[in-house]
């Protein structure tokens, strides 16, 4: 046997499991993570299930694989990505750290810790290439469907080659869902819209925040993509930036030319009115409205649905679909965390089908899915919020081999991070802190956040402005 005598399952077990196929959609972080969790399984000498993976990119990194286009592609195909240039990572790049792939490791050396798009895609993607990981996946495949047969008791996932327009379908014994829910937008009509002069445009569609440069913009929404967005503008050149609410404001220290208003009532030709009865005239309305949990190409049946929530229904350890526990969801939840928790759960998921974790009974998956439901439901507050995400992680992470961190030095980290941007919405970028992983303190950064404007690789590592 290739089994180290660490993996308890037993011989004909084993036969059983070496013959399973694993379909995984997605390559994405959650995608990626899952290929590195079996690679790290196999090289330290366990036997694995035969892996195909579906990709409808041409290049793996998910919502990091960035691209100027917007709309569909060159296939016809929705446009995935929803990130824009001269992003910078929204939180302390240590909380999100891979305990298996550290930064100093990957950049042979500590480095600051909000850095910008290409740096953490560099980072996300070379751990992949370093896994051997690429003979699995199948790029420009987008899946159209994924159904399961009680007879058979398999999946039968379907998918298209872009290349060659050609559809085929294979079977499965497990399904692991890692397709995002940053990409599909979430588009609420305000009355008037219609008639109003200026750019309409949602988050995911938002590329250059050079193009509102002199323009009063109107930004819809009150979380990340709001803040952010709305920041973005400030920075390259906006005349002002008007940010509605619909429950409630940020309430940051927003520099003199950013405000924030409740939820807009109409729109009159250019001018939007406000529920606190005022108005402003605009160029151009940005809709940071969130996003859908979209998946068509999944058999009703069992398809995750949810709003956006730190603990999505019906889906146990926030990853095995209650019904069907072959079935599995990775990153489908709000993430405080990114990628240390979708390794966390692709570590988990691999040890459920390597035989390593019994699933409890349905009755018991039920009742702590409902524990968990509950818990979330009375959270008050980002802290208790962020609190719940850990505990989540460590919960996760105490059944597999995925190596130690400080998750409580992440969620000091994290609320450390809050209390930054209470004091310094522009500034807090420019934070340091430690690495949860080899507890080097990260350095300082050679430009400030706000007065870097390019956020390219090269300038970021070698270039004072
Ligand atoms: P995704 O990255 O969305 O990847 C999903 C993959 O599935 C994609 O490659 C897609 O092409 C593929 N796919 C989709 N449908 C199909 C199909 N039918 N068939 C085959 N393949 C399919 N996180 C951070 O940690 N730091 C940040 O600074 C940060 N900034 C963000 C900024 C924005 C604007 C957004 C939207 C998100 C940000 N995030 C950030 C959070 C982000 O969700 C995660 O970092 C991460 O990308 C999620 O990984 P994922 O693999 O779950 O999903
Ligand atoms: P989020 O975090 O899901 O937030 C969606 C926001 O959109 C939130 O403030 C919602 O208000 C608001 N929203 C949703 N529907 C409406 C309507 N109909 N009217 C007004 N406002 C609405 O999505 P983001 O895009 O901000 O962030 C997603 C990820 O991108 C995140 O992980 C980041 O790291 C980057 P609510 O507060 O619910 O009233």
């Amino acid at each position: 046997s290739l089994l180290q005598s660490d993996t308890p399952v037993s011989s004909t077990h084993h036969q059983e499991k070496a013959m399973s196929r694993v379909a995984i959609v997605g390559t994405g972080p959650s995608g990626l993570s899952q290929l590195r969790a079996f690679s790290e399984a196999q090289r330290k000498g366990a036997d694995i299930p035969e892996i195909v993976c579906y990709e409808k990119q041409s290049y793996w990194g998910g919502l990091w694989n960035f691209t100027w286009r917007t709309g569909t592609d060159e296939y016809g195909e929705s446009v995935h990505c929803s990130m824009y240039r001269y992003l910078w990572s929204n939180g302390p790049k240590e909380c999100l750290e891979f305990a298996d792939y550290t930064f100093e490791e990957h950049f042979g050396g500590p480095i600051p810790s909000f850095p910008p798009r290409e740096v953490l895609t560099d980072y996300i993607t070379a751990r992949a290439a370093k896994s051997d990981v690429r003979k699995y996946v199948q790029f420009s495949t987008p899946v159209r469907s994924i159904s399961y047969s009680d007879s058979s008791q398999k999946f039968t996932v379907t998918s298209e080659n872009l290349h060659t327009n050609t559809m085929s379908s294979e079977e499965f014994d497990y399904v692991i869902v890692a397709t995002g829910h940053f990409s599909v937008p979430n588009i609420p009509y305000f009355e008037g819209i219609e008639r109003f002069p200026g750019r309409v445009i949602h988050a995911h569609d938002f590329r250059d925040a050079q193009e509102f440069a002199g323009q009063n913009v109107l930004v819809i929404g009150a979380s990340y993509s709001a803040e952010d967005i709305g920041l973005q503008c400030h920075k390259y050149g906006a005349k002002s930036v008007t940010m509605s609410y619909r429950t409630a404001a940020m309430g940051f220290k927003w520099p003199e030319t950013m405000e924030e208003h409740p939820l807009l009532t109409k729109i009159e030709d250019s001018t939007v009115h406000f529920k606190d009865g005022s108005s402003k005239e605009v160029d151009a309305i940005i809709m940071c409205t969130g996003y859908l949990h979209h998946f068509p190409f999944i058999n009703d049946d069992l398809r995750l649905k949810t709003h956006n929530r730190l603990n999505p229904p019906k889906i146990y350890q926030g990853i095995f679909w209650e019904d069907n526990p072959k079935m599995m969801y990775l990153g489908m939840q709000d993430q405080f965390y990114t990628l240390s928790m979708f390794d966390a759960q692709a570590w988990y998921a691999r040890d459920v089908i390597l035989g390593r974790i019994t699933l409890p009974s349905k009755e018991e998956m039920g009742q702590h899915i409902a524990k968990w439901v509950d818990r979330e439901e009375k959270l008050e507050n980002p802290f208790q919020q962020i609190d719940f995400q850990a505990d989540y992680i460590r919960e996760l992470c105490a059944e597999t081999d995925y190596p130690e961190f400080d998750i409580d030095g992440t969620v000091d980290a994290f609320k450390e991070w809050e209390h930054d941007k209470e004091e310094n919405i522009l500034g807090y970028r420019d934070q340091q802190f430690k690495s949860p992983c080899t507890g080097t303190l990260s350095p300082p950064h050679h430009t400030t956040w706000l007065e870097a404007m390019d956020d390219s690789m090269v300038t970021y590592f070698n270039v004072k402005e």
